[in-house]
C-alpha cells in the first residue's frame, strides 16, 4: 500500500467528502465566472472593430477609453443575498445580469447613441434591456446609457448565451459618475443634502460641456455622417 493510500485510509470519510464538495464548488464557480470573462472578450472585440472602422472612416475616435470588470465573488453573493436569490449558480445567472460589465467612454453624446445602436443591431446580440439615463437622468443627475445584452460564447461542447451589462457615456458623464461614486461610499450611501445639490448642479454643468464640445467639434469638422 502506498503512503498516499495509507493517508486516504486514515482520513475521516466525512471530512474527505467536504473537501471534495468544496473543491467541486470552487471549480464550478470558476468555470461559471470564466463564461462571463469570455463574454466580455466577445464584446470587447466587437467594440474594437467598431472603433477601428470608425477611425478609418472619420478623422477622430468615437471612443476615449473602454474598460471591463467581472463582479467580485463577494459583491456577487451580496447582491444575490439582497435579492433573495437561491445561492446556486442557476439563480445567480438568471437574477444577476451585471456579473460581466463593460464601460465605454465616448467623446460625444451622439457617439454614445451610435455605439449603442451599432452593438444592439448586431445579429448575434440580444438586447435584454435598455435604460437611457442620458435622455432621462436619475434624480441625482447620473447620466449614462445602460444595455443588458446577451452574447453567445462558443465553448468546446456548448454555446452559452451570457449576459453583459454595457454602460456607455461621455467623458464628462464618466467624470461626474466616478466622483459621485466616491462621495456615495465616503458617506456610506447617505450623501448630505447640500452635497447632493452641488452634485446635481455639477451634472448640469457636465451636460452643458458635452453640448458645447460637440457643437464646437461639428463647427470645426462638420457633423459626422455615420452612414
Ligand atoms: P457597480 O459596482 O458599478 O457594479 P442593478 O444593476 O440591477 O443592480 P439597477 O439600479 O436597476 O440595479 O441598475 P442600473 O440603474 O442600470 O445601474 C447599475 C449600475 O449603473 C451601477 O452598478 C453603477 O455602476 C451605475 N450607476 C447607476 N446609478 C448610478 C449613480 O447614481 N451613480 C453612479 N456613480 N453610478 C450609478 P452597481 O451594481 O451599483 O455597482
Amino acid at each position: 500500500m502506498s503512503e498516499l493510500d495509507e493517508w486516504f485510509d486514515s482520513v475521516d470519510p466525512a471530512m474527505l467528502q467536504r473537501l471534495t464538495d468544496g473543491k467541486q464548488l470552487r471549480d464550478g464557480f470558476a468555470r461559471f465566472m470564466l463564461n462571463y470573462q469570455f463574454a466580455i472578450d466577445e464584446i470587447m472585440t466587437k467594440i474594437n472593430i467598431l472603433r477601428t472602422e470608425f477611425e478609418h472612416l472619420h478623422d477622430y475616435s468615437p471612443i476615449e477609453h473602454v474598460n471591463s470588470r467581472l463582479k467580485s465573488p463577494e459583491s456577487l453573493l451580496l447582491k444575490a443575498k439582497n435579492r433573495d436569490l437561491g445561492l446556486n449558480l442557476e439563480s445567480i445567472r438568471d437574477g444577476v445580469l451585471d456579473i460581466a460589465g463593460v464601460r465605454i467612454v465616448c467623446s460625444f453624446v451622439s457617439d454614445a447613441y451610435w455605439l449603442a445602436e451599432m452593438l444592439s443591431s448586431q445579429r448575434d446580440i440580444t438586447v435584454v434591456t435598455t435604460k437611457d439615463y442620458i435622455a432621462h437622468p436619475k434624480p441625482n443627475g447620473y447620466k449614462s446609457l445602460h444595455l443588458i445584452v446577451k452574447v453567445p460564447v462558443f465553448l468546446s461542447e456548448s454555446v452559452q448565451n451570457v449576459h453583459v451589462e454595457v454602460q456607455i457615456r461621455t467623458v464628462a458623464m464618466d467624470f461626474w459618475a466616478s466622483l459621485e461614486h466616491k462621495i456615495y461610499y465616503k458617506y456610506e450611501h447617505a450623501i448630505p443634502k447640500d452635497i447632493l445639490l452641488e452634485l446635481q448642479e455639477a451634472a448640469v454643468v457636465a451636460s452643458q460641456l458635452d453640448s458645447k464640445m460637440e457643437r464646437l467639434h461639428n463647427e470645426v469638422h462638420g457633423p459626422t455622417s455615420r452612414r
